[in-house]
């Protein structure tokens, strides 16, 4: 069916005649109908007897999807050739869409780029998670602060589906009945997959932010399924994550044991068999309670042949079915829950807890490696190394860090489960559809091979010196900066100078990711500029960055970032040269919008603490200059794409664990020592920017970074200035620049999440 069809047939209208929200209804509809169709073909192919892999995740930020399944569908131009033809422009068509915002950040993209990839590679992989009503807050600005609001993305229409799967699910004080709304995953010229996602029925989305949350039996049945991990700084907000945590996981095992009963009696073989028909990937601790759950399942329950496993043997089976994957070294990012946390909301797997806790103190003597402490707090990420097969990092500095730091007792007795599997993302959103005329013309380069082998893109190392290639990127760049300026303008309301360096840090605002040493470069621009020291072109710092509800360090960087964009902007003798400006509610969309557009990629975080990085793949893919330290993935793409191409600075990882455990950094050494960071640091709690913003957050901050500085900001923020003035330097020699632009896109397909999915594949799932 055209969509000129189900417009008329929905609307009675002419596409011409309906609106951009009618549109994209009816353009949902169209997927959905190809994609039942690609459904039912692939069902009748296949006999669904195989492994299946289970990525069980709290977030998928999986985005806008239309124009990604469009693209995976192969219908994209097609689609937007009929628009074109009847007044209508796909990109405004989208715009029409809204975003499911069901990921904090860099976990949940990921888990929505390996989705992709999964379908792509046509593996059997099926996503598992929760539906949050309202996913993470919505974030508005207001006097040059963070307010959070609720963001109500599931509309009448969307990509949900609701199904007739229900399962109980138990807790120690009451019991729910879950539904499953699924959202199909379509591959790029590949299977369409699933990703699950659970509620429950009686969710109330009218109860308001500020309530305050009651957890007596009537408000968990309300609000289980209503925040994305609501504040879990109190022991309410920590119980109602564990209760969230683990009705993802018993439906999640209940669905895995359902699938792969069927497949047993097909096949004459038991459950005990589970790991030849599921591999159960664990995406962080937040899936963690699926390995007790599913043990007391088979505990309880009859296997095909009537018998009921021992617990040692479901252990054992278990143990073989589940992987599980580790994104941050951050202590503080580690779960531990109070076992008195656990006995009242999941008292049903306490005695499995305290079997398995058993179990590894009789084999080990070293109490670093048991999983119930001293303290009686269960430590989720030690359930996984010992009962899985694999753990494994997400770049290789990081794995590095887990093997010899972080985890080194459980390395030194597993050695084996340990394993690399650096990051990627999927070029369809990244590439292809954020940035149509490059893919274009890359396409006209070096043919349409790259779309599925990303690798080929290698090829395109053979233009490095040829002038007209280079010119024609830089053109695209140009463009691109054009568009994120118009857009910024009618969106945002806000005027950047297209001409201007675009210096560009998102992600989620956290103190190891240093968006204050960023600021503080702000202000020593900000300083040189007022002392005659005009730059060569003019520099436009971005950030977009969410901060935790409750963070409020983090909080105050926000508050900083804002005051210091508003000083400048109202001071005459510097807004030509130098613009900040924050993005409101940095998410997805506005991500396929910036990162096109940006020349230097800030990369800066503490070296050791960003376990990857997807960020610094998607903007590199898109021609911008890494500016960054060596951590997480950045390492591996100052290798590939050589030292005159990348701007590395700082501190490495070795010295920065050093300072750690010798406990010698010290901030106010270095601020009282060196005039420039002392004047720099001090213009936070200055009357020029108080007039701005408000002084107990700004005087926070400064005492914050003075006396504590816990991610070591002054450490590298002098190289980071010099650094930085390099690349504005060099940003002037345009060819030269844009040889460098070329040669990361070049050197990007590595990472390619089809290459790390592939890796997934062979060494973990074996599918
Ligand atoms: C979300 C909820 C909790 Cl409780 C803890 C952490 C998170 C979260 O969002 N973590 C996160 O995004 N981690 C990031 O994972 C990425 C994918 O592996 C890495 O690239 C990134 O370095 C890491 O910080």
């Amino acid at each position: 069916m055209s969509i000129a069809e189900i417009c008329n047939k929905m609307y009675g209208k002419t596409i011409r005649e309906c609106s951009n929200e009618q549109v994209y209804t009816a353009l949902l509809a169209l997927v959905k109908k190809v994609t039942e169709e690609r459904k039912e073909a692939q069902e009748r192919q296949e006999k669904e007897n195989g492994k299946k892999v289970y990525y069980i995740s709290a977030e998928f930020l999986i985005g806008k999807l239309l124009s990604n399944n469009l693209i995976n569908l192969g219908l994209y131009e097609q689609i937007s050739q009929e628009l074109e033809e009847n007044g209508k422009n796909i990109a405004q068509i989208e715009e029409a869409e809204p975003e499911p915002s069901l990921g904090n950040g860099g976990l949940g993209r990921l888990a929505a780029c390996f989705l992709d990839s999964i379908a792509t590679l046509n593996l059997n992989g099926d996503g598992i998670g929760i539906n949050y009503h309202l996913g993470l807050f919505r974030q508005v600005f207001a006097q040059n602060k963070q307010t959070e609001q609720p963001d109500y993305w599931i509309q009448k229409e969307s990509w949900l589906t609701k199904t007739e799967v229900q399962y109980p699910v138990q807790f120690g004080k009451l019991s729910v009945m879950s539904r499953m709304y699924d959202i199909d995953v379509t591959g790029y010229e590949g299977r369409v997959n699933k990703l699950h996602l659970f509620d429950i029925d009686t969710v109330d989305e009218k109860i308001p932010m500020h309530d305050g949350i009651d957890f007596d039996k009537n408000a968990i049945e309300k609000n289980l399924t209503l925040f994305l991990y609501p504040d879990d700084s109190d022991r309410a907000g920590q119980l109602l994550r564990i209760y969230q945590q683990y009705f993802m996981v018993s439906n999640a095992a209940q669905l895995i044991l359902s699938e792969c009963r069927r497949k047993c009696e097909k096949a004459g073989k038991t459950l005990k068999n589970l790991n030849e028909f599921a591999v159960i990937q664990i995406n962080d601790t937040h899936p963690t309670m699926v390995i007790p759950e599913l043990i007391r399942i088979l505990t309880t329950q009859k296997d095909i042949d009537g018998s009921v496993m021992t617990m040692q043997e479901a252990a054992e089976v278990v143990t073989k079915t589940c992987a599980y994957t580790n994104h941050t070294i951050l202590a503080e990012a580690l779960e531990t829950w109070p076992l008195d946390y656990l006995e009242e909301v999941v008292p049903q797997l306490v005695p499995i807890i305290r079997y398995l806790d058993e179990n590894v103190r009789a084999r080990y003597t070293d109490s670093s490696v048991y999983i119930i402490d001293e303290n009686d707090r269960v430590h989720m990420a030690h359930i996984d190394i010992h009962y899985g097969f694999s753990v494994n990092g997400v770049a290789k500095l990081h794995t590095e860090i887990l093997m010899q730091e972080e985890l080194k007792s459980f390395y030194r007795i597993y050695p084996e489960k340990f394993n690399n599997k650096t990051n990627g993302i999927t070029f369809r959103r990244w590439l292809l559809h954020c940035n149509q005329a490059l893919a274009a013309y890359i396409e006209e380069l070096i043919g349409a091979d790259f779309k599925k082998e990303a690798g080929e893109l290698s090829q395109l190392i053979k233009y490095a010196d040829d002038e007209n290639v280079i010119a024609r990127m830089l053109e695209i760049k140009a463009e691109n900066k054009k568009r994120l300026a118009a857009y910024m303008q009618e969106k945002c309301g806000v005027k950047i100078n297209p001409q201007s360096v675009f210096d560009i840090q998102v992600k989620r605002l956290h103190e190891y990711k240093r968006q204050q040493m960023n600021a503080l470069y702000v202000i020593y621009k900000y300083f040189e500029i007022k002392a005659g020291n005009i730059p060569d072109t003019p520099v436009t710092v971005i950030f977009g960055a969410k901060a935790a509800k409750a963070y409020t360090i983090a909080k105050d960087i926000i508050h900083l970032i804002l005051c210091l964009g508003e000083l400048i902007a109202n001071d005459p003798d510097v807004s030509p040269y130098l613009k900040v400006v924050m993005v409101e509610n940095y998410n997805v969309t506005m991500a396929e919008k910036l990162i096109p557009a940006c020349d230097i990629s800030e990369q800066i975080s503490l070296a050791s603490k960003e376990a990857s990085g997807t960020g610094n793949m998607k903007f590199m893919l898109n021609g911008a200059l890494t500016l960054g330290t060596f951590d997480g993935a950045n390492v591996e793409i100052a290798q590939l794409v050589g030292k005159d191409n990348i701007y590395t600075f700082g501190a490495s990882s070795d010295e920065v664990i050093a300072h750690y455990k010798n406990a010698d950094y010290c901030a106010k050494d270095l601020y009282e020592k060196d005039e420039m960071i002392k004047k720099c640091v001090d213009f936070i709690v200055s009357d020029e920017l108080k007039q701005y913003g408000d002084e107990e957050n700004l005087s926070r901050l400064y005492h914050e970074i003075i006396s504590k500085d816990w991610f070591m900001t002054l450490l590298d923020f002098k190289e980071y200035i010099k650094v930085k003035e390099q690349a504005l330097a060099d940003y002037k020699d345009r060819a030269a620049w844009g040889r460098k632009m070329l040669i990361n896109t070049a050197m990007a397909g590595f990472f390619s999440s089809d290459r790390t999915i592939r890796q997934y594949n062979t060494d973990i799932w074996k599918l």
